[in-house]
């Protein structure tokens, strides 16, 4: 049956199955065989029902987004703490507890539809609230700053990053010589180029990251009066990253991880959610404040002015079918409702042009409105008509204002959104604010907030990327821009390089100042949760393990609000030492220990003795160490630790399981999500 079609089309006993139709309706007496003359051929033009079918199959594909193309999306909704009508008249944000429909989806910037998840990118954070005045889209990112200041450079920007036009690779990755070239001549993106080389760029899920709207935008109260508001999103159960060797390994072992892992949460009932935060600030801060609200690659540090939550958004629903969903859905920036508006941002500017051009595009018709998805959930009244695919037509005379026959909508202006009045005298210009020049200070401020392992996975970072730079004289404008960055930083990735000497500072048209202070809100590992729910253990068992322990860790997982999932060397499952048989989720070689938070090595010595002997177990360990992840083990399997070079007793991060409290003791232990300290052992 194809459902939300509107028709049913056969009345059905329970139990019946639906008669397949052609899409006209009518009834599919074969759908093995092609109409053809004699069973081996020639085929007949005349069957019309094979025709539809390859017809349509043709045209399933409509054209990817041309950035943010990979992403996945959920239904939940908004719900607001306190009424804010001091600040803006927007409907949603008037009663305390009202809940509001929403729709998010979140996303890579730079890789294809089927790219895999843990590309080092940005990640869209898009939000569309249906809300009783219109759509309300929040579009942002997973980064505060973005890589340009202006909105004419977003091609170029796009480009560069992009598979490299003759040779159409590399797919979802920005180490390549295009971008680096392109960003090495972009001073601008330097604040960003921090981000992204951060392990922000390679979030362990969707639901440990924030959200940020970026721009500056206004609220507008019920007078009109103005105040100024930057948006952030944040995530309930805490940051957490991954690091870069663990993701390119979970690009191979599963490149839908993101996906699975928002797909598995809401199935199973653990609907992550995110506080709606608000800087709120008037022109008096934002003339004091050290740099231009209205720069996109600038950020009001949250130590500066503190974010206050007003609101909460609840993710509770997959949707019914992908395509009419997430790929159909059309967010664009300037869907605001009355009480929000726009400031000057040359960047959100030009976004406001760009996304209802770019529906158009992918969606094929000016009423990708119709779309279910796409519609808003209030009422609505408007004379646009006709077009391709027009679903909702005005019923009968008059479609025009004004008339004589008093009938249809009229606007109103005690209702309807009003801009807000500012008074703009300026000459038509092409011309940067000089109060946008400086690139250097908040990359520094930035670079300086983070712990030293984050310092230390930029400067890896940035060496793995410019190492794949086949231009020598790129590799060295960049170092050119760190040494303005942080000095030690510059020298790491230049002798990492292997440069000989290094280069010049790169000129400044405004000297870097060392005066900001550290943004502790800037690091993820400052910012972690106090526990470890949502997380994921792995269990690595074998036949003879102990079940008592099982069951404990499964407990002690499960009250902690985690995952627990057992990895064995059959999917089958194992047989504990007491005769019960467990399934198991992954068999050793489909689940390695990249897919986890911690792992456990619940072996029995002949286990042990066993899966020494193979490669995907010894990885599964050796890969949890390097990770610097918490590893729960029995006693049995301490051969196996000793096979990767993994001392029982290395650190505090490996824990033996003994006796039934021990199960407790390593989940707490786990709080702490990686052992930093291991780092400077392992090497990473
Ligand atoms: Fe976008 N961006 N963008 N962008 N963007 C699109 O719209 C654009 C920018 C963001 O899940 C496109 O529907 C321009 C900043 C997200 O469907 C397109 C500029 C931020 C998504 C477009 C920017 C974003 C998009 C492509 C520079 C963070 C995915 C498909 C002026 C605040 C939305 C589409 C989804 C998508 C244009 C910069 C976020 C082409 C011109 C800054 C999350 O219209």
């Amino acid at each position: 049956m194809i459902r939300g079609n509107g028709g049913e089309l056969h009345q059905l006993a329970e139990g019946d199955t639906p008669v397949m139709t052609t899409a006209q309706g009518g009834p599919v007496a074969d759908d093995q065989n092609t109409l053809k003359v004699g069973p081996r051929g020639p085929a007949l033009i005349e069957d019309f029902h094979f025709r539809e079918k390859i017809f349509h199959f043709d045209h399933e594909r409509i054209p990817e987004r041309v950035v943010h193309a990979r992403g996945y999306g959920a239904h939940g909704y908004f719900e607001t703490y306190e009424s804010l009508a001091k600040y803006t008249r927007a409907d949603l944000f008037q009663r305390a507890g009202e809940k509001t429909p929403a729709f998010v989806r979140f996303s890579t910037v730079a890789g294809s539809e089927g790219s895999a998840d843990l590309a080092r990118d940005v990640r869209g954070f898009a939000v569309k609230i249906y809300t009783k005045e219109g759509n309300w889209d929040l579009v942002g990112n997973n980064i505060p700053v973005f890589f340009i200041q202006d909105a004419i450079k977003f091609p170029d920007v796009i480009h560069s990053v992009k598979p490299e036009p003759d040779r159409a690779f590399p797919q979802a990755a920005s180490a390549h010589d295009n971008f680096w070239d392109f960003i090495s001549l972009t001073p601008e993106s330097m604040h960003m180029i921090m981000w992204v080389m951060s392990d922000r760029a390679i979030p362990r899920s969707f639901r440990f990251m924030e959200g940020f709207g970026v721009h500056t935008f206004r609220l507008l109260d019920a007078k009109d009066e103005s105040t100024f508001v930057k948006f952030i999103w944040k995530p309930k159960l805490g940051l957490q990253s991954v690091v870069w060797n663990e993701a390119v390994k979970i690009n191979g072992a599963d490149p839908d991880f993101h996906r699975r892992d928002l797909w598995d949460a809401i199935q199973s009932g653990n609907f992550p959610e995110w506080e709606l935060n608000v800087q709120l600030f008037d022109q008096t801060f934002a003339d004091s404040f050290d740099f231009d609200v209205l720069d996109p690659t600038k950020l009001i540090p949250e130590e500066i002015l503190k974010p206050i939550p007003i609101g909460r958004l609840v993710l509770d629903r997959m949707p019914d079918n992908f395509f009419a969903e997430t790929e159909q859905v059309a967010f664009m920036t300037q869907n605001v409702p009355p009480g929000i508006d726009f400031s000057n941002d040359p960047l959100l500017q030009g976004r406001n042009f760009s996304y209802l051009d770019t529906q158009l595009k992918r969606l094929g018709s000016p009423n990708f409105t119709h779309i279910p998805i796409n519609a808003p959930k209030c009422p609505f009244a408007h004379f646009q008509q006709d077009g391709h695919m027009a679903m909702r037509n005005p019923v009968g005379r008059t479609n025009y204002q004004p008339n004589s026959r008093g009938e249809g909508p009229r606007e109103d202006p005690a209702r309807g959104f009003r801009s807000f009045a500012e008074q703009i005298d300026a000459p038509k210009v092409r011309l940067r604010a000089e109060s946008f020049a400086d690139h250097y200070s908040q990359a520094r401020q930035f670079f300086n907030s983070q712990t030293v392992p984050e310092q230390k996975h930029i400067a890896m970072a940035l060496t793995f990327e410019l190492s794949k730079v086949e231009a020598p004289v790129i590799r060295e404008r960049m170092v050119a821009h760190l040494l303005n960055i942080d000095e030690a930083l510059g020298a790491t990735v230049a002798d990492k390089l292997g440069m000989e000497k290094l280069p010049k500072p790169a000129d400044a048209a405004v000297t870097p100042r060392d005066d900001l202070p550290a943004s502790p809100a800037l690091s993820i590992i400052q910012n972690g949760p106090a526990s470890f729910k949502g997380r994921k253990v792995g269990v690595l068992a074998s036949n003879g393990c102990d079940g008592k322990l099982l069951k404990a860790l499964q407990v002690a997982i499960e009250k902690e609000g985690a995952v627990m999932e057992l990895v064995a060397p059959k999917v089958g499952g194992v047989e504990t030492a007491d005769g019960t048989k467990v399934a198991a989720k992954h068999m050793i070689d489909g689940g390695p220990s990249v897919l986890f938070d911690a792992v456990v090595l619940l072996l029995s010595q002949e286990g042990a003795e066993r899966l020494t002997g193979e490669a995907a177990a010894r990885d599964f360990v050796a890969d949890a160490f390097a990770h610097c992840k918490f590893i729960g083990f029995t006693s049995a399997a301490v051969p196996l630790l000793a096979k990767t070079g993994v001392a029982p007793d290395a650190d505090e991060g490996l824990i033996a399981l003994e006796g039934p409290t021990s199960a407790a003791k390593f989940v707490e232990s786990c709080r702490k999500l990686r052992l930093w300290a291991r780092e400077a052992a392992v090497k990473l």
